[in-house]
């Protein structure tokens, strides 16, 4: 069963994923993107849709034309698990130049 994140883990999380804030009123963290246009914004959300089969851990997501909304949290935990911060983080490296 995998565990929600303890104090210690959470007090390095601005460190950790500078990018990501938390959630008010559920125990997750998200981001916001946005892109030139709605194709570019789709093709991350394709390749963030893989890295989520990938780690077998999914977002709870929105797309508005160029605006991609990303919400991780871990259901199976009730919250904020190391699964999390491991899908941020190749979220994060997606966007990173090469
Ligand atoms: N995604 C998220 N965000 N939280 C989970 O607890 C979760 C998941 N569990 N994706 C996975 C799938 C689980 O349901 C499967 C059976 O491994």
């Amino acid at each position: 069963m995998v565990q929600r994140l303890t104090d210690a883990e959470r007090a390095r999380l601005a460190a950790d994923l500078p990018e990501w804030r938390m959630v008010e009123g559920r125990d997750a963290i998200a981001r916001s993107f946005r892109f030139k246009d709605f194709t570019e914004a789709w093709g991350f959300m394709s390749r963030v849709a893989l890295l989520a089969e990938k780690h077998d851990h999914h977002p709870e997501w929105s797309n508005v034309w160029n605006r991609v909304e990303i919400l991780l949290t871990t259901h199976d935990a009730g919250g904020l698990s190391e699964r999390d911060l491991a899908l941020a983080r190749a979220i994060d490296a997606l966007l990173r130049p090469a």
